[in-house]
């Protein structure tokens, strides 16, 4: 039968098990989508097409994959402005399909952006559909690509979207997705190194989430008593109410990372980056990279042992390693759950103090505290924004399923959070999403508000209310970093709650510790009836947070 190209794409992520793709107009594949009865979640600006999808990617692990379109071709404004999404996704790491118009035959050189060499520059594959025949050669490479191996965006630049071509000739098949397991002489080596060691330290990366590898996480742990830090995208892959969790940040993730003999570093890139850390005296340790393939090994830091494959086939095959080596080849238990319960407490103490602080502006620890506390922890999902949000929640939010929190951002692009959120509630509508901004974030999505709305996603926005741009390190103010940019208008200026009211959200202005409870608890109640709520905290501001550790050069 022919078919035009557009039909086909569409049928093909239908037979791919795409439920919706969020779009922001135009593409020449979103009437095809509209014809065979795909929905389109329409979102109010192009960056946040991508990131919805690239967030549903994220929140899946893989196991569903985003799809988004925007414009492209010669007209490619839709395209320039999705840069800023793709560009998060491939910093992150993350497999969405976006899907694009192509600069038609005989057009090109005609603009001065240049589509595919701008996307080539965040993607993992670029691929230009230049004969509609090839259309299920493409997309089967498209999903091979996001299916397989170490996660990135790809795109697919459609240039002639009505040219036809026979959907009998070449029929589609979906595709599976490989895995490759590590060479045996590899683990073998790991695990000597690993059993040889006096204070091993567990480095887990998102690499265990999107290999659904947490349950293989916590079983290699327990088997070596070996504590675990994971990095900020992998929080959540290792349960934090477990004996071994070390934590994300804080004083206690440094004194680990300073004193551990060997770093197991599994599912990570391990580059130390803003939001990342640094592995301090490299050359007094030893270090044991397990990663899905060879672009990590080796940089930065030089790596005594690489074992190359997917996370759960590595971590299964250093338990059963470990185990093959008799009864008692694990390590003894010792007092290592009984020193990291100290060490957690000892850099907590300040943190837990402010979370029962009673002052006004309120303390935004005091937020976190309540909002752990009105939430079910195992039947919800929180993230976070670019600022204080981030650094403050990772250091002291408590996530006991994968995915239960959302960091992002090997650099993080203001606003991600609410894309996040809606992800969530896609992903997993049954379960609470939060997301928790500051005054920035905000900014970024007041256009996007209203697909919320239109939508019915019971969603709750947490506004930590501090009259400015806090920031990093010291702050933004004062002696700060960067003073002369720090203040906006602030809760005694503008009433954001006034203004998001009158969209339709339910909101709340919050300025007394007591109330914070209670107001958060109306929120999620008015979110299961899949209305939106937004509610302002005026917060102190307070640039406070466990640091990354350097690499100590
Ligand atoms: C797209 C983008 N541009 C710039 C930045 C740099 N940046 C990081 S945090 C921040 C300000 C955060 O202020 P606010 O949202 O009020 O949060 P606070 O730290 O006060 O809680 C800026 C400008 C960024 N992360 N993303
Ligand atoms: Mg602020």
């Amino acid at each position: 039968m022919t078919i035009d190209v557009a039909t086909g794409i569409v049928r093909i992520l239908k037979e791919e098990g795409v439920g919706w793709v969020s779009t922001f107009p135009v593409c020449r594949v979103n009437n095809a989508l509209g014809r065979e009865g795909v929905p389109m979640l329409m979102m109010r600006d192009d960056r946040y097409a991508v990131a919805v999808a690239d967030a549903f990617s994220r929140i899946t692990a893989g196991t569903k994959i985003g799809v988004c379109t925007f414009q492209g071709g010669v007209n490619a404004a839709g395209m320039q402005y999705a840069y800023a999404g793709m560009a998060q996704a491939f910093e992150d790491g993350s497999p969405v399909l976006c899907i694009t118009d192509g600069v038609p035959a005989g057009s090109s050189g005609n603009s001065q952006y240049d589509v595919a060499s701008a996307m080539k520059t965040v993607s993992k594959w670029f691929g230009y559909l230049d004969k509609p025949e090839r259309t299920p050669e493409l997309m089967r490479r498209a999903f091979t690509m996001l299916r397989s191996g170490r996660p990135g965006p790809v795109i697919l630049a459609i240039p002639n979207a009505t040219a036809t071509y026979d959907e009998t000739a070449d029929p589609y098949r979906p595709v599976k997705g490989w895995k490759s397991a590590p060479d045996p002489a590899d683990v073998r080596a790991a695990v000597d190194q690993l059993l040889g060691a006096r204070s091993p330290l567990i480095y887990a990366g998102e690499g265990v989430i999107y290999a659904g590898a947490s349950d293989d996480l916590k079983a290699l742990a327990e088997l070596v008593n070996a504590p675990v830090v994971t990095t900020l995208k992998a929080k959540g892959a290792f349960p934090e109410d477990h004996p071994l969790f070390v934590g994300v940040r804080g004083d206690q993730v440094a004194h680990y990372l300073n004193k551990s003999d060997l770093i197991l570093a599994i599912g990570t890139s391990l580059s130390p980056g803003r939001f990342s850390h640094g592995i301090p005296d490299p050359a007094t340790k030893t270090i044991i990279h397990c990663n899905v393939d060879e672009l990590h090994i080796n940089k930065m830091y030089p790596t005594a042992h690489a074992v190359i494959g997917d996370a759960r086939l590595t971590l299964q095959a250093l338990r059963q390693e470990v185990s093959g080596r008799g009864s008692g080849a694990g390590r003894a238990a010792g007092n290592v759950a009984t020193e990291v319960r100290a060490a957690r407490d000892e850099a907590l103490a300040r943190y837990r103090q402010v979370m029962n602080s009673d002052e006004t502006p309120i303390n935004p620890y005091r937020v976190y505290g309540d909002l752990m506390e009105v939430l079910d922890l195992k039947n919800s999902f929180v993230t976070h924004e670019s600022g204080n949000t981030r650094d403050q929640l990772s250091t002291v939010f408590d996530t006991l399923i994968p995915r239960g929190f959302l960091g992002w951002g090997n650099v993080s692009t203001l606003g991600f959070s609410l894309a996040a959120a809606i992800a969530a509630k896609k992903a997993f509508p049954e379960r609470t999403s939060v997301a928790v901004t500051g005054e920035a974030g905000l900014g970024y999505m007041l256009g996007n508000l209203e697909v919320l709305l239109r939508e019915k996603l019971g969603i709750t926005v947490v506004h930590i209310s501090n009259g400015g741009f806090a920031g990093y390190g010291p702050g933004f103010w004062g002696p700060g970093h960067d003073p002369f940019t720090h203040r906006v208008l602030g809760p005694d200026e503008v009433d954001m709650s006034k203004v998001i009211g009158a969209l339709g959200f339910h909101t709340e202005r919050v300025s007394e510790p007591t109330e914070i409870i209670p107001a958060l608890k109306r929120a999620l109640e008015v979110n299961n009836s899949g209305r939106p709520a937004y509610i302002e905290f005026i917060c102190c501001q307070y640039p406070v947070y466990g640091q990354w550790v350097g690499r100590g050069e």
